[in-house]
């Protein structure tokens, strides 16, 4: 045992290890990585990423810190011989909630890939005090409470770097955060957050998120992506936005004249990747400071256009953003002039419209900046961008076909299995040794044991023992009773109607209604949810209502408990994911094909050894292609179908539901008897007259095709020893989606860090 680190240890806690309470031990602990980590920062490289994203969704830390930093078994061992456990340190973490769900989560797994693999590169966002709602159910109904993840100490390092941010009629004082971003046995880089100094955390009471939205120097940040139902609301979030930009874009003029730039060669120094659409003011602002700074307006414009590269992480129209010219001019005037000057130059460049930066009507494309002034793009799948490229944004792809790349997303496997499965990683390396924690494509050589009944069998049992660990995680924390031998059937991702939580739903009538005839599936199924619902999105919550009404009916059906039980946990969130992921039999990737850009939990369920249901989108089709056909079970209709539905308006989802019997009995039975004792006569018919009536993500067309492969795969479930190679055979393909290889894409391609 290390006595060094104990001394460090003992130190850091200020007294004796046994006689440390679990918050005094998590302090220690936060101090002595906090220390670690910064003796491995380092300057050097000229260039430097600037990863620039709204929201950064890290999860708890500490662990993780541990893991990178190579101490965690030695702690744990430590704490042990002190009566104390580790993971009970782990469990008063709070859990930082800056992110809304995949591309937060992406933005986090790449921070940690940039600093494993030993680049210089930096993220930048800001520091919200209650980030994303904390969610509770109240009679089978979502509501929204405000989760206050700051505590002291926190992760959040406070630096002297302060700016003051102009608006119409008023300045902020700026104060950056740092959060430190170890690499696995690498450097460390930095997440640097800025705040407000005004903000004021009284403004938002104990149980609700409503607060004053027209304060802006005492709001700014306090919410991730408040509610944009209103005005008010909308113009916050461009406040927030500008705030983000013009911070991140003084830091990184500071830190390239820090190095000698004389602004003129920046790209020398600097690449800024925007991480979808809401850093996009970054590229007007940097022209406006580097003119302050006394470059002319086209030398300025040159210089930015060669340092920004921008990620596209979706297709659906009202995920575009686009701003009135009216609510800039109303926030940040300074802006209008410049954007002005862009769509001009484009203007007298092209007479196609719809490659404007400002249409007829005076709305602000902000996708259409990137795309003109970034010297790169990307989308996140093969797939979606294969769409972009001949759907969305054809136009901008005939005028810059050098300008569109794809980079396949990733996860990072330090988080995704080293942490939240240590019982699969630790057999792993008793196979192939630890040559994967580094180069992810060595788990390809676990195929050579795919005939070996033991593996098989040790495969099976880590499951197992992940299935019962998650059974007494879910009856302790939430009271959830669910019987570790079912099947377990996991769906767990934001609720968007495109994600199709809806057809699983109806998938679950079906086979409720399916038991109560006396059909009973092939094995014990349990379904579970997990999903937050927009606060402002009513559908999404009415779909919430639905399912949380399926849980209360199939656990009080005594004919159907033992054959069915649905699920859905609370407030689903990255913690939660981390004890789902290495528990799940059957992943449910079921978004209607070209919609869902690419996915990550998809990645993640994988390479912990479950096997995908899914349609042919994002990137299932290439998780599709890596393991084949026997190891994934695909249906429904493909995305040309889709996209030409939608083009020529033949969609009309009545027509299935007068076609189908069984799924006009599973519709009705929303609104019937049944289901009204239960649940609210309003939430469940306006759903059910929305997927009668429009169904816009096409659930009924892919219903039938639905039922039949999931009946197949629950029967192959029984196999088990078939069904272990279908595991096996998913986890050594999983490399492919690590995203230390996504990462090396991107700056072997983009970014050109030495
Ligand atoms: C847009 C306009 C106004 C306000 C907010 C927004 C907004 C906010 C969040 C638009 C989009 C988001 C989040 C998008 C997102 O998470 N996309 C997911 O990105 C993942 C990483 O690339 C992909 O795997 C998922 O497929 C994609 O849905």
């Amino acid at each position: 045992m290390n006595t060094n680190l104990e001394k460090t240890l003992t130190a850091a806690c200020k007294k004796d290890l046994g006689s440390c309470t679990t918050e005094e031990l998590y302090h220690g602990l936060l101090t002595l990585t906090q220390d670690m980590a910064r003796q491995k920062e380092s300057n050097e490289g000229k260039k430097k990423l600037y990863y620039i994203s709204a929201e950064f969704l890290i999860g708890k830390l500490l662990s993780n810190n541990l893991i990178n930093l190579g101490i965690y078994d030695q702690v744990k061992e430590i704490l042990a011989t002190h009566g104390k456990e580790l993971s009970q340190v782990e469990e008063i973490e709070p859990e930082p909630s800056l992110g809304n769900g995949g591309l937060g989560r992406l933005a986090a797994c790449f921070l940690d890939s940039i600093a494993t693999l030993g680049l210089n590169g930096d993220g930048i966002g800001l520091n919200y005090h209650f980030g994303l709602f904390k969610q509770v159910f109240k009679d089978n109904l979502q509501q929204e409470t405000p989760n206050p993840w700051i505590q002291q100490p926190s992760w959040l390092e406070k630096t002297d770097v302060t700016y003051q941010i102009p608006f119409q009629g008023f300045t902020l004082t700026s104060r950056l955060y740092d959060i430190a971003v170890t690499g696995y046995e690498n450097r460390t880089n930095r997440l640097h957050l800025f705040d407000v100094e005004s903000i004021d955390e009284s403004l938002v009471g104990p149980d609700s998120i409503d607060f004053d939205k027209t304060n802006i120097p005492a709001n700014l940040t306090l919410f991730l992506y408040p509610d944009d139902s209103d005005e008010n609301g909308r113009l916050l979030r461009i406040y927030q936005q500008y705030f983000m930009v013009s911070n991140g874009a003084r830091l990184i003029l500071d830190e390239a004249k820090a190095k000698g730039s004389n602004l003129y060669d920046l790209a020398d120094y600097v690449v800024i990747q925007i991480n979808d659409t809401h850093p996009t003011m970054i590229i007007p602002e940097l022209i406006r400071l580097l003119m302050e700074e006394g470059l002319k307006m086209d030398e300025a414009i040159s210089v930015v256009s060669k340092i920004c590269a921008y990620t596209n992480h979706t297709i659906l129209a009202e995920a575009l953003e686009k701003w009135p010219v009216s609510y800039l001019e109303k926030c940040v005037p300074q802006l209008v002039p410049i954007i002005e000057v862009l769509d001009d130059k484009i203007r007298r460049r092209f007479s196609d419209e719809s490659v404007a930066i400002i249409d007829r009507n005076d709305t602000v494309h902000m996708a259409h900046i990137d795309l003109h002034y970034g010297f790169a793009v990307n989308g996140v799948a093969a797939l979606h961008t294969e769409i972009l490229k001949n759907t969305e944004l054809h136009n901008f792809y005939t005028i810059y076909p050098e300008k569109f790349s794809n980079k396949t997303n990733g996860i990072t496997f330090r988080r995704w299995l080293l942490h939240c499965n240590p019982r699969l990683a630790d057999f792993i390396s008793s196979l192939i040794g630890e040559d994967y924690k580094k180069d992810a494509s060595a788990l390809k050589k676990l195929w050579d044991y795919a005939d070996q009944e033991q593996v098989l069998e040790k495969l099976l049992e880590i499951k197992d023992e992940n299935k019962k660990e998650l059974s007494a995680y879910l009856k302790s924390t939430q009271n959830l009773d669910i019987d570790p031998s079912s099947i377990f059937d996991i769906q767990i991702k934001r609720l968007h109607e495109y994600k199709r939580q809806q057809l699983n739903a109806l998938y679950l009538i079906h086979t409720y209604l399916q038991i109560k005839k006396g059909i009973l599936p092939p094995a014990p199924i349990t379904a579970i949810f997990g999903a937050k619902a927009a606060p402002a999105y009513v559908i999404a919550k009415d779909i919430i209502h639905l399912i949380l009404c399926l849980q209360q009916l199939t656990a009080s059906d005594p004919e159907v408990s033992p054959w069915l039980r649905v699920v859905m946990v609370e407030n689903y969130n990255v913690t939660l994911a981390e004890k789902l992921i290495p528990a799940c039999d059957i992943s449910e990737q079921i978004s209607l094909a070209s919609k869902e850009a690419s996915g990550t939990g998809n990645m993640k369920f994988m390479l912990n050894g479950a096997v995908t249901l899914g349609t042919e989108d994002g990137a299932n089709v290439e998780i599709h292609e890596l393991v084949g056909d026997d190891n994934i079970f695909i249906f429904g209709d493909t995305s040309d179908i889709v996209i030409k539905r939608y083009a020529d308006h033949s969609y009309h989802s009545a027509d299935y539901y007068q076609a189908d019997p069984d799924l006009k009995e599973a519709v009705d039975f929303m609104v019937g008897e049944t289901m009204m004792k239960i649940g609210s006569k309003e939430h469940l018919e306006r759903l059910y007259h929305e997927l009668l009536n429009k169904d816009w993500f096409m659930t009924f067309p892919d219903f039938k095709a639905y039922v039949a492969v999931k009946n197949q795969a629950f029967a192959q479930w029984l196999d088990r020893k078939a069904w272990a190679k279908k595991m096996l055979k998913n986890i050594s393909e999983a490399g492919y989606f690590s995203s230390d290889r996504t990462i090396k894409e991107y700056n072997r391609d983009i970014w050109k860090l030495s």
